[in-house]
Protein backbone atom coordinates (compact mmCIF):
# COMPACT_ATOMS: atom_id res chain seq x y z
CA UNK A 1 0.00 0.00 0.00
CA UNK A 2 1.24 3.45 -0.85
CA UNK A 3 0.76 4.63 2.74
CA UNK A 4 3.57 2.31 3.79
CA UNK A 5 5.95 3.60 1.14
CA UNK A 6 8.91 5.74 2.27
CA UNK A 7 7.84 9.39 2.31
CA UNK A 8 9.83 12.65 2.29
CA UNK A 9 10.02 14.61 5.51
CA UNK A 10 6.90 16.78 5.76
CA UNK A 11 7.95 20.41 5.21
CA UNK A 12 4.98 21.44 7.34
CA UNK A 13 6.66 19.76 10.29
CA UNK A 14 10.36 20.27 9.54
CA UNK A 15 11.25 23.18 7.24
CA UNK A 16 13.19 22.37 4.08
CA UNK A 17 16.39 23.98 5.33
CA UNK A 18 16.45 21.85 8.47
CA UNK A 19 17.46 18.29 9.12
CA UNK A 20 19.82 16.02 7.19
CA UNK A 21 19.81 16.55 3.41
CA UNK A 22 18.96 13.28 1.69
CA UNK A 23 17.77 13.03 -1.91
CA UNK A 24 14.22 14.50 -2.00
CA UNK A 25 14.17 14.44 1.85
CA UNK A 26 13.53 10.71 1.67
CA UNK A 27 14.56 8.24 4.36
CA UNK A 28 18.14 7.01 4.20
CA UNK A 29 18.01 3.26 3.59
CA UNK A 30 20.87 0.85 4.23
CA UNK A 31 20.28 -1.07 0.99
CA UNK A 32 18.01 -1.29 -2.03
CA UNK A 33 16.13 -4.26 -0.58
CA UNK A 34 12.38 -3.53 -0.43
CA UNK A 35 12.80 -0.59 -2.86
CA UNK A 36 11.49 -0.08 -6.38
CA UNK A 37 13.86 2.81 -7.06
CA UNK A 38 17.18 3.50 -5.35
CA UNK A 39 18.66 6.99 -5.36
CA UNK A 40 22.38 7.09 -4.63
CA UNK A 41 25.48 9.21 -5.05
CA UNK A 42 28.76 8.33 -6.74
CA UNK A 43 31.17 10.89 -5.28
CA UNK A 44 34.06 10.25 -7.62
CA UNK A 45 35.76 12.36 -10.30
CA UNK A 46 38.96 10.43 -10.95
CA UNK A 47 38.17 10.32 -14.65
CA UNK A 48 38.15 14.10 -15.00
CA UNK A 49 40.76 15.42 -17.41
CA UNK A 50 40.57 19.13 -16.59
CA UNK A 51 38.35 20.84 -14.00
CA UNK A 52 37.89 18.40 -11.14
CA UNK A 53 35.15 18.75 -8.53
CA UNK A 54 32.24 16.49 -9.51
CA UNK A 55 33.14 14.27 -6.53
CA UNK A 56 31.30 16.92 -4.52
CA UNK A 57 28.20 16.65 -6.73
CA UNK A 58 26.07 14.18 -4.76
CA UNK A 59 26.21 16.14 -1.53
CA UNK A 60 25.16 19.42 -3.15
CA UNK A 61 22.49 17.79 -5.33
CA UNK A 62 21.08 16.31 -2.13
CA UNK A 63 21.03 19.81 -0.63
CA UNK A 64 19.20 21.37 -3.59
CA UNK A 65 16.88 18.36 -3.93
CA UNK A 66 15.31 19.34 -0.60
CA UNK A 67 13.41 21.93 -2.68
CA UNK A 68 11.56 19.19 -4.59
CA UNK A 69 7.93 18.76 -3.60
CA UNK A 70 5.82 15.64 -3.95
CA UNK A 71 3.92 16.15 -7.22
CA UNK A 72 4.96 16.82 -10.83
CA UNK A 73 3.02 19.91 -11.86
CA UNK A 74 2.48 18.85 -15.50
CA UNK A 75 1.99 15.08 -15.41
CA UNK A 76 0.44 15.04 -11.95
CA UNK A 77 2.71 12.14 -11.04
CA UNK A 78 3.25 11.62 -7.30
CA UNK A 79 6.35 9.44 -7.34
CA UNK A 80 6.39 8.66 -3.62
CA UNK A 81 2.85 7.26 -3.81
CA UNK A 82 3.59 5.15 -6.89
CA UNK A 83 6.86 3.53 -5.88
CA UNK A 84 9.04 2.66 -2.92
CA UNK A 85 11.91 5.16 -3.21
CA UNK A 86 14.72 5.97 -0.81
CA UNK A 87 18.23 7.40 -0.69
CA UNK A 88 20.68 4.55 -0.14
CA UNK A 89 23.61 6.90 0.42
CA UNK A 90 26.84 7.04 -1.56
CA UNK A 91 28.49 4.07 -3.20
CA UNK A 92 31.92 3.12 -1.95
CA UNK A 93 34.64 4.75 -4.05
CA UNK A 94 38.42 4.95 -3.98
CA UNK A 95 39.61 8.51 -4.70
CA UNK A 96 43.19 7.49 -5.53
CA UNK A 97 42.78 4.27 -7.56
CA UNK A 98 40.78 4.47 -10.78
CA UNK A 99 40.39 0.75 -11.46
CA UNK A 100 39.46 -0.01 -7.86
CA UNK A 101 36.93 2.84 -7.94
CA UNK A 102 35.29 1.41 -11.07
CA UNK A 103 35.10 -2.04 -9.45
CA UNK A 104 33.56 -0.61 -6.27
CA UNK A 105 30.98 1.39 -8.22
CA UNK A 106 30.01 -1.63 -10.31
CA UNK A 107 29.62 -3.77 -7.19
CA UNK A 108 27.47 -1.12 -5.54
CA UNK A 109 25.15 -0.81 -8.51
CA UNK A 110 25.00 -4.58 -8.91
CA UNK A 111 23.57 -4.84 -5.40
CA UNK A 112 20.82 -2.42 -6.43
CA UNK A 113 20.04 -4.33 -9.62
CA UNK A 114 20.06 -7.71 -7.85
CA UNK A 115 17.62 -6.31 -5.28
CA UNK A 116 15.25 -5.54 -8.16
CA UNK A 117 15.39 -1.75 -7.80
CA UNK A 118 15.92 0.71 -10.63
CA UNK A 119 19.18 2.63 -10.05
CA UNK A 120 19.06 6.45 -10.21
CA UNK A 121 22.63 7.66 -9.80
CA UNK A 122 24.06 11.10 -9.14
CA UNK A 123 27.70 11.59 -10.10
CA UNK A 124 30.47 12.13 -10.06
CA UNK A 125 32.09 12.57 -13.45
CA UNK A 126 30.82 10.84 -16.57
CA UNK A 127 33.23 7.92 -16.29
CA UNK A 128 31.04 6.73 -13.40
CA UNK A 129 28.40 5.77 -15.98
CA UNK A 130 30.67 2.99 -17.31
CA UNK A 131 30.62 0.84 -14.13
CA UNK A 132 26.91 1.61 -13.73
CA UNK A 133 26.34 0.19 -17.22
CA UNK A 134 28.50 -2.84 -16.39
CA UNK A 135 26.01 -3.62 -13.61
CA UNK A 136 22.83 -2.68 -15.49
CA UNK A 137 23.70 -4.48 -18.74
CA UNK A 138 24.82 -7.79 -17.26
CA UNK A 139 22.18 -9.76 -19.15
CA UNK A 140 22.78 -8.05 -22.48
CA UNK A 141 23.40 -4.71 -24.14
CA UNK A 142 20.97 -1.88 -23.47
CA UNK A 143 20.02 1.21 -25.46
CA UNK A 144 20.78 4.71 -24.24
CA UNK A 145 19.41 8.21 -24.61
CA UNK A 146 22.26 10.50 -23.66
CA UNK A 147 22.02 14.27 -23.11
CA UNK A 148 25.43 15.90 -23.24
CA UNK A 149 27.58 18.54 -24.91
CA UNK A 150 30.08 15.80 -25.71
CA UNK A 151 29.91 12.37 -27.31
CA UNK A 152 32.27 10.89 -24.69
CA UNK A 153 33.40 8.29 -27.22
CA UNK A 154 37.07 9.26 -27.37
CA UNK A 155 39.64 6.50 -27.28
CA UNK A 156 42.97 6.95 -25.47
CA UNK A 157 44.34 9.68 -23.22
CA UNK A 158 47.92 10.51 -22.26
CA UNK A 159 49.26 7.53 -24.15
CA UNK A 160 47.37 4.34 -23.57
CA UNK A 161 44.94 5.23 -20.77
CA UNK A 162 41.51 3.81 -21.52
CA UNK A 163 39.40 5.44 -18.83
CA UNK A 164 38.49 9.12 -18.59
CA UNK A 165 35.19 11.00 -18.52
CA UNK A 166 35.66 11.46 -22.27
CA UNK A 167 35.75 7.72 -23.05
CA UNK A 168 32.95 5.88 -21.19
CA UNK A 169 30.72 5.16 -24.16
CA UNK A 170 33.48 3.86 -26.43
CA UNK A 171 34.43 1.45 -23.65
CA UNK A 172 30.77 0.55 -23.07
CA UNK A 173 30.31 -0.36 -26.73
CA UNK A 174 33.60 -2.31 -26.83
CA UNK A 175 32.46 -4.22 -23.74
CA UNK A 176 29.07 -5.04 -25.27
CA UNK A 177 27.16 -3.01 -22.66
CA UNK A 178 25.47 -0.72 -25.19
CA UNK A 179 23.84 -1.60 -28.50
CA UNK A 180 25.19 1.31 -30.58
CA UNK A 181 22.24 1.09 -32.97
CA UNK A 182 20.02 1.95 -29.97
CA UNK A 183 22.11 4.89 -28.75
CA UNK A 184 21.13 8.54 -29.29
CA UNK A 185 23.26 11.48 -28.15
CA UNK A 186 21.51 14.85 -27.97
CA UNK A 187 22.96 18.33 -27.54
CA UNK A 188 26.47 17.64 -28.83
CA UNK A 189 28.46 20.79 -29.55
CA UNK A 190 31.70 22.64 -28.98
CA UNK A 191 35.13 22.50 -30.53
CA UNK A 192 36.56 19.06 -31.15
CA UNK A 193 40.07 17.65 -31.46
CA UNK A 194 39.78 16.81 -35.17
CA UNK A 195 37.14 16.80 -37.93
CA UNK A 196 36.72 13.04 -37.62
CA UNK A 197 36.42 12.94 -33.82
CA UNK A 198 32.89 11.53 -33.99
CA UNK A 199 33.53 9.19 -36.93
CA UNK A 200 34.05 6.12 -34.75
CA UNK A 201 30.77 6.69 -32.91
CA UNK A 202 28.83 7.21 -36.13
CA UNK A 203 30.46 4.16 -37.72
CA UNK A 204 29.22 2.08 -34.77
CA UNK A 205 25.68 3.27 -35.47
CA UNK A 206 25.27 5.91 -32.77
CA UNK A 207 22.84 8.68 -33.73
CA UNK A 208 24.40 12.03 -32.83
CA UNK A 209 22.03 15.00 -32.67
CA UNK A 210 24.12 18.16 -32.69
CA UNK A 211 22.73 21.22 -30.96
CA UNK A 212 22.16 22.93 -34.31
CA UNK A 213 19.82 20.12 -35.39
CA UNK A 214 17.93 20.37 -32.10
CA UNK A 215 17.47 24.12 -32.64
CA UNK A 216 16.18 23.47 -36.16
CA UNK A 217 13.78 20.63 -35.31
CA UNK A 218 12.73 21.16 -31.68
CA UNK A 219 12.27 18.85 -28.74
CA UNK A 220 9.15 16.96 -29.86
CA UNK A 221 10.57 15.96 -33.23
CA UNK A 222 13.97 15.01 -31.85
CA UNK A 223 12.53 12.95 -29.02
CA UNK A 224 10.07 11.17 -31.33
CA UNK A 225 13.09 10.01 -33.31
CA UNK A 226 14.99 9.10 -30.14
CA UNK A 227 12.09 7.01 -28.84
CA UNK A 228 11.83 5.24 -32.21
CA UNK A 229 15.57 4.45 -32.16
CA UNK A 230 15.54 2.88 -28.70
CA UNK A 231 12.17 1.20 -29.29
CA UNK A 232 10.65 -0.80 -26.46
CA UNK A 233 13.87 -2.46 -25.33
CA UNK A 234 15.70 -1.74 -22.07
CA UNK A 235 17.17 1.75 -22.17
CA UNK A 236 19.51 3.71 -19.94
CA UNK A 237 19.21 7.49 -19.58
CA UNK A 238 22.37 9.51 -18.98
CA UNK A 239 22.07 13.23 -18.30
CA UNK A 240 25.34 15.18 -18.27
CA UNK A 241 24.51 18.58 -16.76
CA UNK A 242 26.93 20.17 -19.24
CA UNK A 243 24.23 19.74 -21.89
CA UNK A 244 22.67 22.82 -20.25
CA UNK A 245 24.14 26.18 -21.15
CA UNK A 246 26.83 27.36 -18.72
CA UNK A 247 24.86 30.57 -18.18
CA UNK A 248 22.35 28.35 -16.36
CA UNK A 249 24.65 25.53 -15.24
CA UNK A 250 28.20 26.83 -14.82
CA UNK A 251 29.19 24.29 -12.18
CA UNK A 252 30.49 21.53 -14.38
CA UNK A 253 33.78 20.08 -15.56
CA UNK A 254 33.66 20.88 -19.27
CA UNK A 255 31.30 23.79 -20.01
CA UNK A 256 30.28 24.57 -23.61
CA UNK A 257 28.28 27.65 -24.57
CA UNK A 258 25.25 27.35 -26.83
CA UNK A 259 23.54 24.75 -24.65
CA UNK A 260 20.01 23.87 -23.65
CA UNK A 261 18.07 26.14 -21.37
CA UNK A 262 16.90 24.41 -18.20
CA UNK A 263 13.37 24.63 -19.66
CA UNK A 264 14.45 22.84 -22.84
CA UNK A 265 16.17 20.18 -20.76
CA UNK A 266 12.96 19.59 -18.79
CA UNK A 267 10.96 19.35 -22.02
CA UNK A 268 13.40 16.79 -23.44
CA UNK A 269 13.32 14.63 -20.34
CA UNK A 270 9.50 14.70 -20.15
CA UNK A 271 9.42 13.40 -23.72
CA UNK A 272 11.14 10.21 -22.53
CA UNK A 273 7.65 9.05 -21.55
CA UNK A 274 7.11 5.53 -22.82
CA UNK A 275 10.81 4.60 -22.90
CA UNK A 276 11.58 1.47 -20.85
CA UNK A 277 14.08 2.96 -18.41
CA UNK A 278 16.34 0.44 -16.66
CA UNK A 279 18.50 3.03 -14.96
CA UNK A 280 19.44 6.68 -15.18
CA UNK A 281 21.96 9.19 -13.96
CA UNK A 282 22.68 12.89 -13.59
CA UNK A 283 26.41 13.52 -13.74
CA UNK A 284 29.08 16.22 -13.85
CA UNK A 285 27.58 18.63 -11.31
CA UNK A 286 30.75 20.25 -9.92
CA UNK A 287 29.97 22.45 -6.90
CA UNK A 288 33.41 24.16 -6.76
CA UNK A 289 32.57 25.81 -10.11
CA UNK A 290 28.93 26.49 -9.26
CA UNK A 291 27.24 29.78 -8.36
CA UNK A 292 24.57 29.85 -5.66
CA UNK A 293 23.84 26.17 -6.21
CA UNK A 294 22.20 26.80 -9.59
CA UNK A 295 23.80 23.82 -11.34
CA UNK A 296 23.02 21.51 -8.43
CA UNK A 297 19.42 22.77 -8.49
CA UNK A 298 19.22 22.01 -12.22
CA UNK A 299 20.62 18.54 -11.56
CA UNK A 300 18.25 17.91 -8.66
CA UNK A 301 15.26 19.02 -10.72
CA UNK A 302 16.20 16.78 -13.64
CA UNK A 303 16.60 13.95 -11.13
CA UNK A 304 13.03 14.60 -9.95
CA UNK A 305 11.81 14.59 -13.57
CA UNK A 306 13.50 11.22 -14.14
CA UNK A 307 12.18 9.86 -10.85
CA UNK A 308 8.62 10.71 -11.86
CA UNK A 309 8.95 8.82 -15.14
CA UNK A 310 10.45 5.75 -13.49
CA UNK A 311 7.90 5.78 -10.66
CA UNK A 312 5.03 5.71 -13.14
CA UNK A 313 6.74 2.88 -15.02
CA UNK A 314 7.08 0.93 -11.76
CA UNK A 315 3.39 1.43 -10.97
CA UNK A 316 2.32 0.39 -14.47
CA UNK A 317 4.49 -2.72 -14.34
CA UNK A 318 3.00 -3.62 -10.95
CA UNK A 319 -0.58 -3.16 -12.10
CA UNK A 320 -0.08 -5.14 -15.31
CA UNK A 321 1.52 -7.95 -13.27
CA UNK A 322 -1.45 -7.80 -10.91
CA UNK A 323 -3.84 -7.97 -13.85
CA UNK A 324 -2.28 -11.24 -14.94
MN1 LIG B 1 29.62 13.69 -20.58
Amino acid sequence: MSTSFPQPIDSGLVPRFAGPATFMRLPLATSAAELDIALFGIPWDGGTTNRAGARHGPREVRNQSTLMRSTHHVSGIEPFKLARVADIGDLSVNPIDLLDALARIEAGVRSVVVAGAVPLAVGGDHLTTLPVLRAVARSGPVGMIHFDAHSDTNDLYFGDNLYTHGTPFRRAIEEGLLDPHRVVQIGIRGSIYAPDEHAWAKDQGIRIVYMEEFVRRGASDIMAEARAIVGDGPTYISFDVDCIDPSMAPGTGTPEIGGFTTREAQALVRLLEGVRIVGADVVEVSPPFDLAGMTALAGATILFELLCLVARQVAETRSSAGAR
